[in-house]
């Protein structure tokens, strides 16, 4: 039987197809928690008029949470989240000669009012961008919060994993 597909509740929106190694891990992740979700390059200095269009139409679309990653100036998200009342997290990327420092700093310099929930620079912040939109949408989804709570318990798992293959390659 093939599975329905879902309408995404969750957007993944990147400035440039260079950031689709690092924002693929979200995809991934969101994968995991069977949580639907549609993905899009779209930015806020080459594609401005396509990028506050996404913004502004996301919601009525069905989307609940939207996920911006970019690197250099970060405008990306910030834009987004002038444009929408959705939720933003925001992934700041080490692609610029500065790698990721530029993002990170001008991701907490957003004006009062205009939120968006910064996560770390690169891979781990791709990864708990996807818990945290998954953490976001839970709050109304008691299956969410089972799979969330798997989730964890499969990360556990893996570290206990993770030592007893060190000790046998120690000889332990
Ligand atoms: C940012 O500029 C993008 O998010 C990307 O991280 C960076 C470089 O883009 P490319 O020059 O690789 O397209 O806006």
């Amino acid at each position: 039987m093939t599975k329905k597909k879902l309408e995404p509740l969750v957007a993944i929106v990147m400035g440039s197809d260079s950031d689709l190694p690092i924002m693929t891990e979200t995809a991934k992740t969101l994968g995991v928690l069977d949580v639907p979700y549609e993905i899009e390059i779209t930015s806020a200095h080459r594609s401005p008029k396509r990028t506050t269009e996404y913004a502004r139409t996301a919601a009525s679309r069905g989307l609940r949470v939207i996920v911006a990653g970019a690197g250099g100036a970060f405008h990306l998200a910030g834009v987004i989240a002038a444009e929408t009342t959705l939720p933003v997290i925001g992934v700041p990327i080490g692609s610029s000669p500065l790698g990721g420092w530029d993002a990170l700093v001008a991701a907490v310099q957003m004006p009062g009012g205009v939120p968006v929930a910064l996560m770390a620079v690169g891979k781990a912040g791709a990864v708990n961008a996807a818990v945290f939109a998954a953490q976001i949408l839970s709050t109304a989804d008691p299956e969410l919060v089972q799979r969330l709570v798997e989730f964890k318990e499969r990360m556990a798992a893996d570290v206990v994993e993770k030592s007893a293959r060190m000790k046998r390659e120690f000889g332990l």
